[in-house]
């Protein structure tokens, strides 16, 4: 296809879907009769640690039973024929567009694989558990926590994020409901900086208005069609 110079992708928990990854709709937003807003926020951590940690570790333990599908495939071909011109911005918190090989990925929420030390503040690559309170890999203490932003806490690099809105001629949102903010919003930034939007999603979301152009449909279906 002949494309823009420069593409600004925007993934959310449908991208996974078909990698058996749940959305946070599908399983109706509920973990353990736990709302996930309930469960994914700094309150939530401060009441009950243990239900936090063990939300996370079974999901951490999860997503590396998973394999990327093909809109994750077809996202890391772009990244190689685009390199430096395709920004993949991801609300996910897996690790799916690395391991299709995707090189440029912005996690704005985070990322499962990571763990936070609270205590000296550095971040470490983290596949095991947390609830057993391991001891932080830079300074011994046992004070690591899910390197996820919560509800209520500030998203990852926002300034990255918008200056790579501000310079995309196209901006493409793929599988997400258009929910949470301040992702939800990048299509009205880009609308108002003249960029041209499209979304590709199994249904319409709740920013669907907001693009000059919508395609429902899989992800695994969509993707690989509009990239190739
Ligand atoms: C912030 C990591 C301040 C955790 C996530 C009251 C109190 C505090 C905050 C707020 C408040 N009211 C509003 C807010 C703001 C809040 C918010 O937006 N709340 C919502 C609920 C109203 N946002 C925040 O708190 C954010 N921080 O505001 O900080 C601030 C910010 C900026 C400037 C100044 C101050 C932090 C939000 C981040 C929370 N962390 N994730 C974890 O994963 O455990 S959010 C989490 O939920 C995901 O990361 C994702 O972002 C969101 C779910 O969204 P989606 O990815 O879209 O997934 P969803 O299931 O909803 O939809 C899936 C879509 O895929 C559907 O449309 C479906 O149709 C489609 N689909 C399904 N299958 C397929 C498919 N599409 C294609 N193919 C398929 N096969």
């Amino acid at each position: 296809m002949g494309k823009p110079a420069n593409i600004v992708v925007l993934t959310g928990a449908g991208v996974s879907a078909e990698s058996g990854i749940d959305t946070f709709r599908d399983g109706g937003g509920l973990w353990e009769q736990h709302r996930v807003e309930d469960v994914a926020t700094p309150e939530a951590f401060e009441r009950d640690p243990n239900l936090v940690l063990r939300f996370y570790d079974m999901r951490r333990a999860a997503i590396q039973t998973k394999l990327p599908n093909p809109a994750h495939d077809a996202l890391a071909r772009l990244d190689r024929e685009w390199r430096g011109k395709l920004l993949i911005v991801t609300q996910n918190v897996d690790d799916l567009h690395e391991r299709a090989g995707a090189a440029r990925v912005l996690h704005m929420h985070g990322e499962h694989l990571n763990a936070w030390c609270t205590y000296c503040d550095g971040r470490s690559r983290w596949t095991g558990p947390l609830i057993d309170r391991p001891a932080c890999p830079r300074c011994g203490s046992r004070a690591l926590r899910p390197d996820v932003v919560w509800f209520g806490e500030m998203p990852y690099r926002m300034d990255e994020i918008h200056a790579a809105l501000g310079e995309a001629d196209l901006f493409v949102s793929i599988g997400t409901s258009g929910a949470v903010y301040p992702a939800a919003g990048y299509v009205r930034l880009a609308r108002e900086m003249g960029v041209q939007t499209l979304e590709l999603n199994l249904e319409r979301s709740q920013g669907s208005a907001w693009f000059h152009e919508t395609r429902l449909g899989p992800a695994s279906e969509l993707v690989p069609a509009w990239v190739d």
